[in-house]
């Protein structure tokens, strides 16, 4: 039945411009990953549940009922939990390298070079520094940006193996790495941790499913590591984010612009670009064009939406759709979610595919090497080509929906704080935490991750998101979630009004007349916390509330949804997220059930030991009803360890 609805089903999306693109284009020929998901059909179920070992090259070795071991005599249970090892490390090392992009940036200014980079965000660094025992006081921001970068650097290369991540000792509560401690799972560092897991899972290591799925999960706080550095550094050189105004869907394309889409995953190029662009302007209009317009896809499109205010062009499962309006001149890639069928779909197109990256290039594409030690002049190189593709424009393909929504983004951890600090000037997490006591609110749900063709591209997260903003959710996102959110009009004030339940409406409307004078316009239903890196702004969010309720983070009413999981990074932020204590719901099955022991512990065990445990639902009303039991639980229990705190006089338990 299932299989038979795919097959017809083309449109699998919601958004109405991904819509109105397909309808217009149906027949044409251009071929995009609505069409090649159902050409993929039905789809192999071994690799689905994950009992397909390729690690060898004995293999393939799938299990069925007549072979119950992979040939070297591999049981199920040990090969999807080293398939599983192994996906996370595909995430922890995307990120990881993103990181130690910014990081080379980075040392170039530490070591005197010359560069087009500074430290933005001093204010930032000194925050950093603290966090990390880093001295300030007497001391200039070149000296402890050194230290900085010096340390950073040490968390991806220590191998020494009495030292610890001092990024995770610095930004979780203390019983977080206890129980790291506790499980053998606490990282010495990034490159050690990978390649260990790497080794580990070689063929003839280790069969052990427990040991693996550990390992996985020290894996996963690497991702968390590299993650946080990530962050924290793109805050220092780029400024860490506040409110700011913008607008979401394909409608922000215009005809009479250079349309310059920047998608891929990491600010160091796309912050440039915005500035070459918005330098440029006078060599668009020379090529006949208004001007200069950049717009965002995916985390690229989240980090200069954050920083600049640059619209949201579309999220990752419609990034060929927005080639096939006509109206983009040039899509600059660096790296990650970005799609090779981008490139045969621009050729049908004016549109210049231009990647950047050494380790990111796609045949075909215009490829501009981007050297960060000429960043400026690569950023303006890139610029030139966009505004020569708009001269090769074919009006007739034109074609751009008139959809989009206002967006209200930028709320970094310090921005949110500055907002409910309106309320709660001593202790600005209290807001929040007084609301959950007091029942206005029911709790926090981070959205998170991807799309994913196995379910209806927006869908899961828009109906997650409504039903938990009815039932007084305060929500939370980054990613490709948030870029769903910002095309169908949910990162905006109206949307409270159309979907908030009444006791997410008045604490919203409070933090709005506390910050009147303050923000330009009105507070969103749901608040953009980033990129998927940012991640770790949301868990510092539930660190935060942890320490307010001074509780370990099994107990705070904080949940997580990647309604859409679909990359490797989705996996590894999914299980740091479980093993920092964070109930995390996954829309779609990853593959994993082929072993009940291994889903076992993804789903139950993990409660045990971290407190934090997985949910699989791809029903997104029954996703919904498991995320509310969840916070509920949560609450009630908390109310309970109050009560008995303040009848015995003693302070509230931290477990769970
Ligand atoms: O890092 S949400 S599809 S763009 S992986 Fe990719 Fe998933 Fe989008 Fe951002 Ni995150
Ligand atoms: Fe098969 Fe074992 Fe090789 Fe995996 S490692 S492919 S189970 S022989």
């Amino acid at each position: 039945m299932a299989e038979k609805k795919k097959e017809k089903d083309r449109n699998r999306t919601i958004d109405p411009a991904a819509l109105e693109v397909l309808a217009k284009t149906e027949g044409s020929g251009v071929e995009t990953a609505y069409d090649r998901y159902l050409n993929m059909q039905p789809q192999c179920n071994y690799g689905n549940t994950g009992i397909c070992c390729t690690i060898c090259i004995q293999g393939p070795c799938r299990i069925t009922k007549k072979a119950s071991k992979g040939i070297c005599g591999a049981a199920p249970y040990t090969i999807v939990a080293r398939n599983l090892v192994r996906h996370v490390l595909g995430g922890t090392s995307a990120h990881c390298d993103h990181g130690m992009h910014i990081m080379s940036v980075m040392r170039e200014i530490a070591d005197g070079h010359e560069s087009d980079y500074g430290i933005t965000d001093p204010a930032k660094l000194k925050r950093v520094a603290t966090q990390l025992d880093i001295a300030v006081e007497g001391r200039s921001d070149l000296e402890i940006f050194k230290d900085v970068v010096d340390l950073a650097e040490q968390e991806f290369s220590r191998l020494d193996k009495r030292t610890y991540s001092k990024w995770m000792q610095a930004t979780v509560v203390p019983e977080r790495v206890e129980k790291a401690m506790d499980c053998s799972i606490m990282p010495n560092s990034i490159h050690k941790t990978i390649a260990e897991s790497m080794a580990q899972t070689h063929m003839g290591m280790d069969a052990d499913p427990v040991n693996l799925v550990f390992q996985a999960l020290k894996a996963a706080l690497c991702d968390y590591i590299g993650m946080h550095i990530s962050t924290d550094l793109s805050d220092i050189l780029f400024g860490t984010p506040t409110p700011v105004v913008s607008e979401g869907n394909m409608g922000v394309l215009e005809e009479k612009m250079v349309n310059i889409a920047l998608h891929g995953h990491n600010p160091v190029l796309s912050e440039m670009i915005v500035k070459a662009a918005r330098e440029m302007q006078d060599e668009a209009k020379e090529a006949g064009a208004e001007g200069i317009k950049c717009m965002g896809i995916c985390c690229t499109g989240n980090e200069v939406l954050m920083r600049q205010g640059v619209p949201v062009l579309t999220n990752f499962l419609s990034q060929e759709l927005a080639i096939m309006t006509g109206a983009v001149d040039a899509m600059v890639v660096d790296v990650q979610c970005i799609m090779p069928g981008i490139q045969s779909v621009a050729e049908c197109y004016h549109t210049k595919i231009i990647t950047t990256i050494p380790n990111a290039k796609i045949p075909s594409s215009y490829y501009v090497d981007f050297d960060d030690t000429r960043a400026m002049e690569k950023a303006r190189e890139i610029v030139t080509v966009a505004i020569e593709a708009f001269k090769e424009r074919n009006p007739e393909k034109i074609n751009i929906p008139q959809e989009k929504h206002k967006i209200v983004a930028g709320f970094s951890l310090e921005a949110m704080e500055d907002i409910l600090g309106a309320l709660s000037p001593e202790s600005p997490i209290k807001a929040v935490t007084d609301a959950v006591d007091s029942g206005e609110l029911e709790g926090v749900c981070l959205f998170a991750g991807c799309n994913n063709l196995k379910v209806p591209h927006d869908d899961s997260h828009f109906t997650i998101a409504t039903e938990l903003a009815k039932n007084d959710v305060l929500l939370v996102s980054t990613g490709c979630a948030a870029g769903t959110f910002g095309k169908l009009g949910l990162l905006n004030g109206d949307a409270i009004e159309k979907y908030a339940g009444d006791g997410l409406k008045a604490f919203l409307k409070r933090l709005n007349d506390a910050n009147k004078d303050k923000l330009g316009d009105d507070l969103p239903l749901i608040f953009h916390m980033g990129s998927c890196v940012d991640n770790t702004r949301c868990y510092d969010f539930v660190t935060a509330l942890a320490k307010q309720w001074g509780v370990d983070t099994p107990k705070v009413p904080f949940v997580a949804s990647a309604p859409e999981a679909m990359s490797e990074k989705a996996v590894s932020i999914g299980s740091w997220c479980v093993t920092l204590g964070v109930p995390t719901h996954v829309g779609v099955i990853p593959p994993i059930p082929g072993s009940p022991l291994v889903d076992g512990i993804a789903l139950q065990i993990a409660q045990d030991v971290y407190g934090g445990y997985f949910m699989w639902e791809e029903d997104p009303m029954e996703a919904s009803k498991k995320l509310m039991d969840a916070l509920q639980e949560r609450t009630w229990k908390m109310k309970v360890h109050k009560m008995a705190a303040e009848k015995y006089e003693t302070e509230i338990s931290k477990t769970w």
